[in-house]
């Protein structure tokens, strides 16, 4: 194949274009380092001086099947409902959340608070510590629910392929769409604007070749901002990238990789696969790819969550049943927290609760129960410790959802009881 069929421009442009072809296609092919079989072939090709060859076997998969998602998440979520419906709020410290005589956490705060240092999940009373002048709200999630409801629907002008990941966050995969001439981020810039003139509050956006990194790049530029991250630029983003920044990296595991030399997805690539599943089990070998900016999971606008959980891995062991339970307030508060973002909460039908030993064994309990609370808990977990009793290194609450059967599809967030 002629190199003027692949570039119907001019001769000296082609020539131009033509030098720097084989660089331009190792740039491309580093993308998919995932792909080990495509980019020998592509290597034995290029070699062999076979270029236009290379350039047919990278095409379809580099320009067909990429991907296109687009990760939203409204700034500061319900401070900012609060401040819309009352302007005299705006430019002040404020935050929803629990009463500190009630012993109540801050759910969000504006940005106007959180430059005092307060964030969500934080003691009220530790919030009004740092910030006297704060103001507090109690949550409104009638009002909340509703904003997430009109948010989704400007999504949804879009593209069928929507999934709502808590009030105020959804993926959408916009691979393939007209709008905006294809271009992602074009429909990123449109949807926020939408929402800030439609419901009036602000979003920041992430654009990337996979959900992983679109959530990412959410983040960067946050508030009222969006990053993108061309699949050209994933690898070397990926590699600069701190290992924290992977979902279901905790500060221990954050804590365990750095210990290993590890501090950044750059460094993990080093690590053999064989290695990682050895310390980390099956969740090696989504580390193994996610390191890579490897994210294969589809955007499924038909998720239905069948449970909700929240765990947390102790930076020491917990050594016995007692301070097992002294743990668990907090956790039910972070669950209680975790549910009440849910955007389509659904009856719940059973309690659990998961312990991870020290040994790395690991048991669930759970029982019938409508409306779990403390004592329902508290237990199970009697039950669960009972198997083995020794120290414990992780401690997880939750309940699993009715009608899951009924429904037919699964629920596949980290994190959740399996
Ligand atoms: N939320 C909560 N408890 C937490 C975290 C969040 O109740 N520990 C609630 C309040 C938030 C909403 O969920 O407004 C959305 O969560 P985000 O993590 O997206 O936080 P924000 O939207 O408030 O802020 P950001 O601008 O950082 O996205
Ligand atoms: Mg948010």
């Amino acid at each position: 194949m002629a190199p003027d069929t692949i570039y119907p421009k001019g001769k000296a442009a082609i020539r131009e274009d033509w030098k720097r072809l084989p660089e331009r296609l190792e740039q491309i092919v580093a993308t998919w380092n995932h792909d080990r079989a495509l980019r020998a072939m592509f290597q034995d090709e290029a070699r062999l001086g076979c270029l236009s060859d290379a350039l047919l076997l990278v095409s379809p998969v580099h320009f067909g099947s990429m991907r296109k998602i687009i990760h939203c998440d409204c700034d500061c979520f319900y401070a900012a409902v609060e401040m819309r419906d009352d302007p005299s709020l705006r430019g002040k410290p404020l935050a929803v959340g629990g009463r500190a005589e009630a012993r109540g956490v801050i759910a969000t705060c504006n940005y106007e608070a959180r430059a005092f240092g307060v964030h969500s999940a934080m003691s009220t009373a530790r919030a009004l510590r740092l910030c006297p002048q704060l103001t507090l709200l109690p949550p409104d999630f009638r009002r909340y629910r509703e904003v997430s409801q009109q948010i989704l629907a400007i999504y949804r002008d879009y593209t069928p392929l929507v999934e709502p990941l808590s009030l105020d966050e959804a993926y959408l995969d916009v691979s393939g769409l007209e709008h905006c001439r294809g271009s992602a981020t074009l429909m990123a810039e449109e949807i926020r604007a939408r929402i800030r003139a439609e419901v009036r509050i602000t979003a920041s956006a992430g654009i990337a070749p996979n959900k992983f990194l679109a959530k990412v790049a959410s983040d960067w530029n946050k508030p009222d901002g969006q990053f993108v991250i061309r699949p050209q630029d994933v690898d070397a983003f990926v590699a600069a990238l701190p290992v924290s920044r992977i979902f279901g990296v905790g500060k221990v595991t954050a804590t365990r990789l750095q210990k290993h030399g590890a501090r950044t997805c750059g460094d993990l690539r080093a690590w053999e696969l064989a290695r990682l599943i050895g310390e980390f089990g099956r969740f090696g070998t989504a580390l193994h790819q996610l390191c890579r900016g490897i994210d294969e999971r589809p955007v499924r606008p038909d998720r239905v969550r069948k449970s909700l959980s929240v765990e947390t891995t102790y930076a020491r062991d917990l050594p016995d049943l007692a301070a097992c339970h002294a743990e668990l307030p907090a956790l039910i508060a972070e669950f209680r927290r975790r549910f009440a973002k849910l955007s389509a909460p659904r009856p719940v039908h059973q309690a659990m609760i998961k312990v991870k030993f020290a040994d790395f064994t690991q048991t669930t309990a759970e029982c019938a129960s409508a409306a779990p609370d403390e004592p329902v808990w508290a237990a199970l977990l009697d039950e669960a410790w009972a198997r083995r009793e020794r120290p414990v290194r992780l401690l997880g609450v939750g309940v699993r959802f009715a009608d899951v059967a009924a429904c037919g599809a699964e629920e596949n967030q980290p994190g959740l009881f399996e």
